[in-house]
């Protein structure tokens, strides 16, 4: 069945999130030139919205310093997480894991900012909205090397399945490629996170790349 929009849905924060198009993960593992050089290219290349995912190494320092970057140019700074450092930086918001942080905690600690939640399912993707995520990662969609514990690849038909059963906005995440993005979105995805398809090229080229595709494959849907 099909959502209807709610009231909730129309703010603003679900319109921003829906429309973001790429969706920017750091890696300093993958990098070449440096996290904060890498999120501001993708910024230069239209992206809206970078989280700071560091595995095992998050620093307020570096934190800081990419919310000056996304700041200065309107982005949205999302944290990997680590709540604890999304308060102590101010940041826009977090990204939790099914394994991670308490989801009521988060949004004690955090107020009316930015929780996404992971899912790989449509129940999930459910609960989410109804406990009040502001949207979902639905991942792996296909398989990924960069995220080790990522789980069995989902495929575009969860993709669908999800779309059917909420209205929160969808960001695909796994295995994401310039080839598979637009089925990805034409799915029903409402934007796309890769890691590996834009490290360590050009990162300014391959984001502006994938923009182009999802804002061409949003025409045809
Ligand atoms: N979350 C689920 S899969 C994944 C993350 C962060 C890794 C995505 O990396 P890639 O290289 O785009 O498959
Ligand atoms: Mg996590």
């Amino acid at each position: 069945m099909k959502h209807t929009i709610s009231m909730r849905e129309k703010s603003a924060k679900w319109q921003k999130l829906k429309s973001i198009d790429f969706y920017f993960i750091t890696d300093s593992g993958l990098s070449k030139k440096g996290i904060l050089s890498d999120a501001q290219e993708a910024i230069n290349a239209g992206c809206k919205i970078i989280q700071y995912r560091e595995k095992n190494k998050s620093q307020l320092q570096e934190a800081l310093k990419l919310k000056k970057v996304c700041k200065k140019n309107g982005a949205i700074f999302l944290i990997n997480d680590d709540v604890w450092l999304a308060v102590a930086a101010d940041a826009d918001g977090v990204h939790l894991g099914q394994e991670d942080a308490d989801y009521l905690v988060a949004r004690k600690m955090l107020g009316a900012k930015i929780i996404g939640l992971t899912v790989h399912n449509a129940e999930e993707a459910i609960e989410a909205e109804k406990i009040g995520a502001d949207y979902v990662g639905l991942s792996p969609i296909f398989m990924t090397s960069t995220k080790k514990d990522a789980g069995r690849p989902c495929g575009i038909s969860m993709i669908k399945k999800v779309r059917k059963n909420t209205s929160l906005p969808i960001v695909a995440v796994g295995g994401i490629t310039k080839q598979n993005a637009a089925e990805v979105m034409q799915a029903g995805a409402d934007s796309v996170a890769a890691i590996s398809a834009v490290l360590p090229g050009n990162v300014r080229k391959e984001v502006s790349d994938f923009i182009r595709i999802i804002k061409n494959s949003r025409k045809k849907s």
